[in-house]
Protein backbone atom coordinates (compact mmCIF):
# COMPACT_ATOMS: atom_id res chain seq x y z
CA UNK A 1 0.00 0.00 0.00
CA UNK A 2 1.11 3.54 -0.92
CA UNK A 3 1.53 5.40 1.97
CA UNK A 4 -1.19 8.07 2.85
CA UNK A 5 -1.19 11.73 1.90
CA UNK A 6 0.10 13.02 5.32
CA UNK A 7 2.89 10.99 5.99
CA UNK A 8 5.54 13.48 5.60
CA UNK A 9 4.24 15.23 8.86
CA UNK A 10 3.46 12.26 10.55
CA UNK A 11 7.59 11.17 9.79
CA UNK A 12 8.24 14.38 11.24
CA UNK A 13 6.33 14.04 14.63
CA UNK A 14 7.96 10.35 14.58
CA UNK A 15 11.38 12.12 14.33
CA UNK A 16 10.96 14.54 16.90
CA UNK A 17 9.30 12.23 19.37
CA UNK A 18 12.15 9.88 19.30
CA UNK A 19 14.64 11.91 19.27
CA UNK A 20 14.91 12.32 22.93
CA UNK A 21 16.09 8.94 23.31
CA UNK A 22 18.99 9.45 20.94
CA UNK A 23 17.47 7.86 17.81
CA UNK A 24 17.61 8.87 14.08
CA UNK A 25 16.05 7.58 10.81
CA UNK A 26 18.70 5.97 8.94
CA UNK A 27 17.06 6.54 5.45
CA UNK A 28 17.22 10.45 5.71
CA UNK A 29 20.85 9.96 5.98
CA UNK A 30 21.58 7.12 3.71
CA UNK A 31 23.00 8.45 0.61
CA UNK A 32 25.15 10.54 2.68
CA UNK A 33 26.39 7.95 4.80
CA UNK A 34 27.23 5.54 1.61
CA UNK A 35 28.04 8.14 -1.27
CA UNK A 36 28.57 6.50 -4.85
CA UNK A 37 32.17 8.30 -4.45
CA UNK A 38 34.31 10.19 -2.24
CA UNK A 39 33.01 13.64 -0.80
CA UNK A 40 35.60 14.94 0.62
CA UNK A 41 35.12 18.25 2.74
CA UNK A 42 38.15 19.24 2.06
CA UNK A 43 39.18 21.77 -0.58
CA UNK A 44 42.73 22.01 -2.57
CA UNK A 45 44.53 24.89 -1.19
CA UNK A 46 47.98 26.05 -1.45
CA UNK A 47 50.79 27.91 0.67
CA UNK A 48 53.10 30.17 -0.97
CA UNK A 49 56.13 30.08 1.15
CA UNK A 50 57.19 33.90 0.04
CA UNK A 51 53.62 34.93 2.47
CA UNK A 52 54.09 32.42 5.16
CA UNK A 53 57.59 32.70 5.86
CA UNK A 54 56.92 36.42 7.06
CA UNK A 55 55.02 35.03 9.46
CA UNK A 56 57.00 32.40 10.17
CA UNK A 57 59.60 34.34 11.11
CA UNK A 58 57.14 36.60 12.97
CA UNK A 59 56.54 34.24 15.24
CA UNK A 60 60.40 33.22 15.55
CA UNK A 61 60.41 36.65 17.49
CA UNK A 62 57.60 35.99 19.73
CA UNK A 63 58.42 32.99 20.96
CA UNK A 64 61.45 30.84 21.83
CA UNK A 65 60.98 27.53 20.29
CA UNK A 66 61.34 25.91 24.02
CA UNK A 67 58.20 28.26 25.15
CA UNK A 68 56.42 27.17 22.65
CA UNK A 69 57.85 23.37 22.53
CA UNK A 70 57.14 23.02 19.08
CA UNK A 71 57.70 26.30 17.13
CA UNK A 72 54.97 25.48 14.17
CA UNK A 73 52.50 27.47 11.76
CA UNK A 74 49.82 24.69 10.91
CA UNK A 75 48.61 24.35 7.82
CA UNK A 76 44.97 24.24 7.77
CA UNK A 77 42.29 23.17 4.91
CA UNK A 78 40.32 26.11 4.27
CA UNK A 79 37.61 23.92 4.59
CA UNK A 80 38.32 22.45 8.17
CA UNK A 81 39.24 25.42 10.13
CA UNK A 82 40.10 25.11 13.81
CA UNK A 83 40.78 21.14 13.60
CA UNK A 84 44.39 21.05 13.04
CA UNK A 85 43.69 19.14 10.20
CA UNK A 86 45.23 19.37 6.55
CA UNK A 87 43.29 16.44 5.32
CA UNK A 88 40.59 14.58 7.26
CA UNK A 89 43.23 11.79 8.48
CA UNK A 90 46.52 14.01 8.14
CA UNK A 91 48.23 17.06 10.21
CA UNK A 92 50.70 19.40 8.23
CA UNK A 93 52.96 22.42 9.79
CA UNK A 94 55.70 24.43 8.99
CA UNK A 95 58.30 24.00 12.26
CA UNK A 96 60.87 26.60 12.71
CA UNK A 97 63.96 26.74 14.80
CA UNK A 98 66.53 29.27 15.27
CA UNK A 99 70.14 29.14 16.23
CA UNK A 100 70.84 28.49 19.95
CA UNK A 101 67.48 26.48 20.58
CA UNK A 102 66.22 23.69 21.36
CA UNK A 103 62.74 22.04 21.25
CA UNK A 104 62.36 20.06 24.27
CA UNK A 105 62.16 16.30 24.07
CA UNK A 106 59.08 14.77 24.34
CA UNK A 107 57.29 11.35 23.19
CA UNK A 108 53.65 10.27 21.40
CA UNK A 109 51.84 7.66 19.89
CA UNK A 110 51.24 9.97 16.84
CA UNK A 111 54.09 9.37 14.16
CA UNK A 112 55.92 12.47 12.19
CA UNK A 113 57.93 12.91 9.11
CA UNK A 114 60.03 15.73 8.54
CA UNK A 115 60.71 17.00 5.13
CA UNK A 116 63.55 19.89 5.43
CA UNK A 117 62.58 22.94 3.00
CA UNK A 118 65.08 25.66 4.23
CA UNK A 119 68.55 25.58 6.18
CA UNK A 120 71.20 23.41 7.14
CA UNK A 121 72.42 22.80 10.82
CA UNK A 122 69.71 21.67 13.14
CA UNK A 123 69.34 18.29 13.46
CA UNK A 124 66.50 16.50 15.21
CA UNK A 125 67.09 13.22 17.52
CA UNK A 126 65.88 10.29 17.98
CA UNK A 127 66.32 7.30 20.31
CA UNK A 128 69.56 8.58 21.11
CA UNK A 129 70.76 9.69 18.15
CA UNK A 130 71.01 12.87 16.30
CA UNK A 131 70.67 13.26 12.24
CA UNK A 132 71.85 17.12 10.83
CA UNK A 133 69.15 18.59 8.69
CA UNK A 134 69.99 19.35 4.94
CA UNK A 135 67.25 20.61 2.89
CA UNK A 136 65.36 18.18 0.86
CA UNK A 137 65.84 15.33 3.34
CA UNK A 138 63.19 13.06 4.49
CA UNK A 139 63.15 12.32 8.19
CA UNK A 140 60.83 9.69 10.91
CA UNK A 141 59.76 10.33 14.36
CA UNK A 142 58.35 6.88 15.19
CA UNK A 143 55.31 6.51 17.00
CA UNK A 144 56.57 6.73 21.07
CA UNK A 145 60.13 7.45 20.43
CA UNK A 146 61.72 10.41 22.42
CA UNK A 147 62.84 12.87 20.09
CA UNK A 148 64.24 16.69 20.82
CA UNK A 149 64.66 19.16 17.90
CA UNK A 150 68.37 21.84 18.29
CA UNK A 151 69.77 24.16 16.04
CA UNK A 152 73.32 24.29 17.30
CA UNK A 153 74.36 27.41 15.42
CA UNK A 154 76.13 30.81 16.94
CA UNK A 155 72.66 32.43 16.29
CA UNK A 156 72.08 36.47 15.14
CA UNK A 157 75.22 37.29 17.27
CA UNK A 158 77.77 35.61 15.78
CA UNK A 159 76.47 35.26 12.84
CA UNK A 160 79.09 35.42 9.71
CA UNK A 161 76.89 34.78 7.01
CA UNK A 162 77.50 30.63 7.65
CA UNK A 163 74.92 28.51 6.74
CA UNK A 164 74.72 26.73 9.69
CA UNK A 165 73.65 30.07 11.69
CA UNK A 166 70.61 30.54 9.20
CA UNK A 167 66.86 29.51 10.51
CA UNK A 168 65.83 25.64 9.60
CA UNK A 169 61.91 25.28 8.59
CA UNK A 170 60.49 22.05 7.75
CA UNK A 171 57.20 20.23 7.10
CA UNK A 172 55.66 18.23 10.03
CA UNK A 173 53.62 15.70 8.81
CA UNK A 174 51.85 13.93 11.27
CA UNK A 175 48.87 11.30 11.54
CA UNK A 176 47.37 13.52 14.53
CA UNK A 177 43.44 13.65 12.98
CA UNK A 178 43.79 9.69 12.66
CA UNK A 179 45.16 8.96 16.48
CA UNK A 180 42.33 11.34 17.18
CA UNK A 181 39.53 9.47 15.36
CA UNK A 182 40.48 6.49 16.78
CA UNK A 183 41.25 8.47 20.44
CA UNK A 184 44.41 6.35 20.96
CA UNK A 185 46.55 9.61 21.77
CA UNK A 186 49.14 9.11 24.34
CA UNK A 187 52.07 11.85 24.65
CA UNK A 188 54.93 12.49 28.01
CA UNK A 189 57.31 15.27 27.99
CA UNK A 190 60.81 14.17 28.95
CA UNK A 191 62.13 15.56 32.46
CA UNK A 192 65.60 15.71 30.09
CA UNK A 193 65.54 19.18 27.71
CA UNK A 194 67.63 17.62 25.34
CA UNK A 195 68.14 13.74 25.20
CA UNK A 196 71.26 11.88 25.76
CA UNK A 197 73.18 11.05 23.22
CA UNK A 198 74.15 7.42 22.84
CA UNK A 199 74.70 6.48 19.30
CA UNK A 200 77.01 8.38 16.85
CA UNK A 201 75.11 10.55 14.22
CA UNK A 202 75.20 8.07 10.92
CA UNK A 203 74.72 4.96 13.20
CA UNK A 204 71.07 3.55 11.98
CA UNK A 205 72.24 4.36 8.67
CA UNK A 206 75.41 2.20 8.97
CA UNK A 207 73.18 -0.74 9.83
CA UNK A 208 70.48 -0.42 7.66
CA UNK A 209 71.22 1.94 4.80
CA UNK A 210 72.77 -0.06 2.51
CA UNK A 211 70.47 -2.80 1.53
CA UNK A 212 71.62 -4.77 4.09
CA UNK A 213 70.99 -5.24 8.17
CA UNK A 214 72.07 -6.72 10.88
CA UNK A 215 72.60 -10.42 10.75
CA UNK A 216 70.70 -10.36 14.40
CA UNK A 217 68.45 -8.09 16.00
CA UNK A 218 65.39 -7.23 14.14
CA UNK A 219 62.89 -4.16 13.52
CA UNK A 220 64.14 -1.80 16.80
CA UNK A 221 60.93 0.61 15.82
CA UNK A 222 58.31 -2.46 14.51
CA UNK A 223 56.41 -1.36 11.84
CA UNK A 224 58.65 1.78 11.66
CA UNK A 225 61.80 2.11 9.40
CA UNK A 226 65.03 1.61 11.73
CA UNK A 227 66.44 4.47 9.00
CA UNK A 228 65.33 8.01 10.42
CA UNK A 229 66.96 9.83 8.21
CA UNK A 230 66.34 9.52 4.17
CA UNK A 231 69.14 12.00 2.90
CA UNK A 232 68.20 14.21 -0.20
CA UNK A 233 71.97 14.04 -1.79
CA UNK A 234 70.57 10.11 -2.05
CA UNK A 235 67.04 10.14 -3.23
CA UNK A 236 67.88 12.95 -5.51
CA UNK A 237 70.51 10.87 -7.45
CA UNK A 238 68.23 7.85 -7.36
CA UNK A 239 65.49 10.06 -9.17
CA UNK A 240 68.42 11.33 -11.86
CA UNK A 241 69.20 7.76 -12.50
CA UNK A 242 65.94 7.01 -12.42
CA UNK A 243 65.52 9.78 -15.24
CA UNK A 244 68.45 8.12 -17.27
CA UNK A 245 66.99 4.50 -17.32
CA UNK A 246 63.21 4.33 -17.39
CA UNK A 247 60.85 5.57 -20.02
CA UNK A 248 59.25 8.66 -18.59
CA UNK A 249 55.58 7.95 -16.63
CA UNK A 250 52.75 10.09 -18.13
CA UNK A 251 50.98 10.86 -15.04
CA UNK A 252 53.66 10.83 -12.88
CA UNK A 253 56.93 11.67 -13.96
CA UNK A 254 59.61 9.82 -12.69
CA UNK A 255 58.48 8.80 -8.77
CA UNK A 256 59.18 6.40 -6.21
CA UNK A 257 58.21 5.57 -2.74
CA UNK A 258 60.39 6.01 0.02
CA UNK A 259 60.49 2.01 2.17
CA UNK A 260 61.34 0.83 4.90
CA UNK A 261 64.37 -1.30 3.73
CA UNK A 262 63.25 -4.04 6.45
CA UNK A 263 60.08 -4.78 4.72
CA UNK A 264 59.55 -2.89 1.75
CA UNK A 265 56.73 -0.87 2.60
CA UNK A 266 55.89 2.14 3.68
CA UNK A 267 59.04 3.88 6.22
CA UNK A 268 56.18 4.51 8.64
CA UNK A 269 52.42 2.57 9.26
CA UNK A 270 50.29 5.49 9.00
CA UNK A 271 51.86 7.49 5.88
CA UNK A 272 53.68 7.01 2.79
CA UNK A 273 55.93 9.96 1.24
CA UNK A 274 57.03 9.86 -2.34
CA UNK A 275 59.74 11.83 -4.14
CA UNK A 276 59.58 12.48 -8.07
CA UNK A 277 60.95 14.50 -10.78
CA UNK A 278 58.94 16.41 -13.81
CA UNK A 279 61.23 16.93 -16.51
CA UNK A 280 61.31 20.46 -18.31
CA UNK A 281 58.02 20.69 -20.66
CA UNK A 282 55.90 18.02 -18.84
CA UNK A 283 52.47 17.98 -19.69
CA UNK A 284 51.40 15.25 -17.15
CA UNK A 285 47.68 13.28 -17.39
CA UNK A 286 45.52 13.36 -15.14
CA UNK A 287 44.37 11.18 -12.15
CA UNK A 288 42.45 10.63 -8.97
CA UNK A 289 43.10 8.58 -6.07
CA UNK A 290 41.82 7.85 -2.65
CA UNK A 291 44.49 9.31 -0.66
CA UNK A 292 44.45 12.95 -0.23
CA UNK A 293 48.21 14.25 -0.85
CA UNK A 294 50.34 17.13 0.85
CA UNK A 295 52.81 18.77 -1.49
CA UNK A 296 56.28 20.35 -0.75
CA UNK A 297 57.81 21.69 -3.82
CA UNK A 298 61.77 20.95 -3.68
CA UNK A 299 62.59 22.25 -6.86
CA UNK A 300 61.67 24.22 -9.52
CA UNK A 301 57.94 24.85 -10.40
CA UNK A 302 55.13 23.96 -12.66
CA UNK A 303 50.90 24.03 -12.48
CA UNK A 304 49.12 22.03 -10.81
CA UNK A 305 45.57 21.67 -12.18
CA UNK A 306 42.69 20.08 -9.56
CA UNK A 307 39.35 19.07 -10.48
CA UNK A 308 37.54 20.24 -7.31
CA UNK A 309 33.59 19.86 -6.61
CA UNK A 310 33.48 23.29 -6.65
CA UNK A 311 35.20 23.78 -10.09
CA UNK A 312 38.49 23.54 -11.51
CA UNK A 313 41.50 24.73 -10.08
CA UNK A 314 44.79 25.67 -11.11
CA UNK A 315 48.23 26.07 -8.97
CA UNK A 316 51.25 28.19 -9.74
CA UNK A 317 53.77 26.20 -7.72
CA UNK A 318 57.68 27.19 -7.06
CA UNK A 319 60.22 25.81 -4.16
CA UNK A 320 59.72 25.37 -1.21
CA UNK A 321 55.60 26.10 -1.91
CA UNK A 322 52.96 23.60 0.15
CA UNK A 323 49.82 22.49 -1.28
CA UNK A 324 46.94 19.95 -0.97
CA UNK A 325 45.02 17.94 -3.21
CA UNK A 326 41.65 16.11 -1.60
CA UNK A 327 40.42 12.91 -1.78
CA UNK A 328 39.67 11.51 -5.85
CA UNK A 329 39.54 14.68 -6.80
CA UNK A 330 41.91 14.52 -10.24
CA UNK A 331 45.05 16.49 -10.47
CA UNK A 332 47.28 16.99 -13.39
CA UNK A 333 50.79 18.14 -13.02
CA UNK A 334 52.99 20.58 -15.51
CA UNK A 335 56.10 22.04 -15.55
CA UNK A 336 57.77 24.35 -17.98
CA UNK A 337 61.17 24.28 -16.20
CA UNK A 338 60.79 21.39 -14.66
CA UNK A 339 60.66 20.03 -11.12
CA UNK A 340 61.04 18.25 -7.81
CA UNK A 341 58.26 17.45 -5.54
CA UNK A 342 58.11 15.72 -2.58
CA UNK A 343 54.47 14.03 -0.97
CA UNK A 344 52.47 12.27 1.27
CA UNK A 345 49.42 10.53 1.97
CA UNK A 346 47.63 7.71 4.60
CA UNK A 347 48.25 5.45 1.87
CA UNK A 348 49.19 2.08 4.42
CA UNK A 349 46.23 2.56 6.15
CA UNK A 350 44.05 2.73 3.21
CA UNK A 351 46.25 -0.36 1.90
CA UNK A 352 45.76 -1.99 5.23
CA UNK A 353 42.56 -1.62 4.95
CA UNK A 354 41.86 -2.59 1.18
CA UNK A 355 40.04 0.26 0.66
CA UNK A 356 42.77 2.41 -1.74
CA UNK A 357 41.54 3.39 -5.27
CA UNK A 358 43.36 5.31 -7.84
CA UNK A 359 42.54 5.81 -10.89
CA UNK A 360 44.37 6.98 -14.01
CA UNK A 361 42.40 9.35 -16.57
CA UNK A 362 43.34 9.45 -20.38
O1 LIG B 1 57.99 17.89 16.40
O2 LIG B 1 57.14 16.59 17.89
O3 LIG B 1 54.11 19.89 14.07
O4 LIG B 1 54.66 16.82 18.52
C1 LIG B 1 53.13 18.81 15.92
C2 LIG B 1 53.28 18.03 17.04
C3 LIG B 1 55.49 18.69 15.54
C4 LIG B 1 57.02 17.42 17.00
C5 LIG B 1 54.24 19.13 15.18
C6 LIG B 1 54.53 17.56 17.42
C7 LIG B 1 55.65 17.90 16.65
Amino acid sequence: MNAPHPAPAARQTLYREMSPLHLTPLWEVLHALVPPQPASPCVPALWKYRDVRPFLMRAGELITAEEAVRRVLILENPALRGQSAITQSLYAGLQLILPGEVAPAHRHTQSALRFVVEGTGAYTAVDGERTTMHPGDFIITPSWTWHDHGHPGRGPAGAHGNEADQPVVWLDGLDIPMLRFFDAGFAENSPEKSQRVTRPEGASQARYGHTMAPVRGDAPYGATSPIFNYPYARSREALHQLERTTPLDAWDGWKLRYVNPLTGGAPMPTMQPFLQRLPAGFDGRAWRQTDGAVYSVVEGAGTAYIESPQGPLRFEFEARDHFVVPSWQALRLQSESGCVLFSFTDRPVQQALGIHREERLA
